[in-house]
């Protein structure tokens, strides 16, 4: 009897645990060395200094808000979250922001991590690293846009290796299979759910035609257009984006109907065939990712719930303490 009730619990922590009803627990996702209170003693206004800094941006443009999180993305997904990417290219060393797909990444992400390192050296220089002021303006622009706010864990070092040979095939592409993309974030140490709960960060953003391009032309030899595309959406992306003219500057929202808010709107845009790039689309037609796909267009607080606890994950990707790293003083150069 005892024993039928208990695997009852557990079968029904583990059903509420799936759909995101349990609170999650910071702790349960740590990596080895990073802490809450790491600059308590050394730079105990780190949060307030970046904040400021932070707010500041995004009053001058709000497009720092997705730019930032697609930076903070990519820069974990490749050598761990260090601020590879922020590293400038010199003369003998081709930097990770340089590879083909970093072509993209958007000026207004870099410029605010630049800009809140600078305002740290002012006031504790040498303390704290970029990967760490990467983490926390993210967490900080998020939040002003409608995300939750999560504690961020600290005490990373900045990597000493930025190539951009490394990119490819670590950075998902937005042509590639579910069971594609599946593959590369477990290869990265996150879940299916994770994954799913990550690419609503599509929720705020921009992409550029040629990002969905092969969607609304030519789409194969029996449709034209994606036919899992929403048919009026299609037509107004075929405007924005012409066929043989369209302009390489032009960017759309990634979610079409609340382009702003941090909500779960890219969700219920994918059931209705809104969604923008067919990697996003994909998630809601495939067997694997489709119930958590509904689950968070059902339930905003699901998607949130879900998405903070991906979030700390991805910060705790490949992430370097001790001699792994250093601190660097400027975060576009190694110290040495
Ligand atoms: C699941 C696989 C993913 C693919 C294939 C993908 C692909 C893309 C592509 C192609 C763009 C448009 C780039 C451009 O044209 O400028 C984009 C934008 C963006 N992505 Fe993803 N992405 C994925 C997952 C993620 C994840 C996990 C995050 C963060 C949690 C993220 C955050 C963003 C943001 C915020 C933007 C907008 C950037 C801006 O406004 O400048 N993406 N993504
Ligand atoms: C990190 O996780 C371990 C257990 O995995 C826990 O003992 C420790 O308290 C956590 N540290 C922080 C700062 O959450
Ligand atoms: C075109 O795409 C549709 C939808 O993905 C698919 O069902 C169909 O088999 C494809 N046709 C060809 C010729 O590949
Ligand atoms: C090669 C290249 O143009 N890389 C770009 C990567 O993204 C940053 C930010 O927009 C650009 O400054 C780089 O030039």
């Amino acid at each position: 009897m005892a024993k039928v009730s208990f695997s009852l619990l557990f079968a029904l922590y583990f059903l509420f645990l799936q759909w995101g009803l349990v609170p999650y627990t910071a702790t349960a996702y740590n990596a080895s060395g990073l802490s809450y209170d790491f600059y308590e003693k050394s730079c105990p206004n780190v949060e307030r200094i970046i904040h400021n800094v932070v707010s500041q941006k995004l009053t001058e443009a709000f497009s720092t808000a997705g730019g930032a999180l697609r930076i903070f993305f990519h820069d974990c997904f490749v050598e761990g979250c260090d601020a590879s990417v922020l590293i400038a290219s010199s003369k003998t060393n081709k930097a990770e922001r340089d590879a083909e797909i970093n072509l993209s990444l958007p000026g207004d992400g870099y410029e605010v991590f630049f800009r809140a390192k600078r305002a740290l050296e002012l006031q504790c220089p040498g303390i704290v690293s970029c990967t760490d002021v990467m983490a926390i303006a993210t967490r900080d622009l998020l939040n002003l846009v409608g995300a939750p706010r999560w504690e961020v864990l600290k005490g990373r070092k900045d990597g000493l290796v930025s190539k951009a040979s490394r990119v490819t095939g670590n950075i998902p592409e937005p042509t590639q299979t579910v069971s594609e993309l599946i593959s590369l974030f477990k290869s990265k140490g996150l879940s299916v759910l994770d994954m799913v709960a990550l690419s609503g960060g599509h929720t705020i953003g921009f992409s550029h035609c040629d990002q969905f391009m092969s969607r609304i032309y030519s789409f194969n030899e029996t449709f034209d257009i994606d036919p899992t595309m929403d048919k009026d959406y299609a037509q107004m992306l075929q405007e924005s984006c012409p066929e043989k003219t369209f302009d390489r500057n032009i960017v759309l929202p990634n979610d079409v109907s609340t382009p702003q808010a941090f909500d779960n709107a890219y969700y219920t845009n994918l059931q209705k065939g809104l969604g923008l790039l067919s990697s996003d689309q994909i998630l809601a037609l495939d067997p694997t990712t489709q119930g958590y796909v509904n689950s968070m267009a059902e339930n905003q607080q699901v998607f949130f719930r879900h998405f903070v606890r991906a979030m700390i994950k991805l910060g705790e990707i490949g992430v370097k303490t001790g001699s792994n790293g250093e601190i660097r003083q400027d975060c576009g150069v190694f110290n040495s």
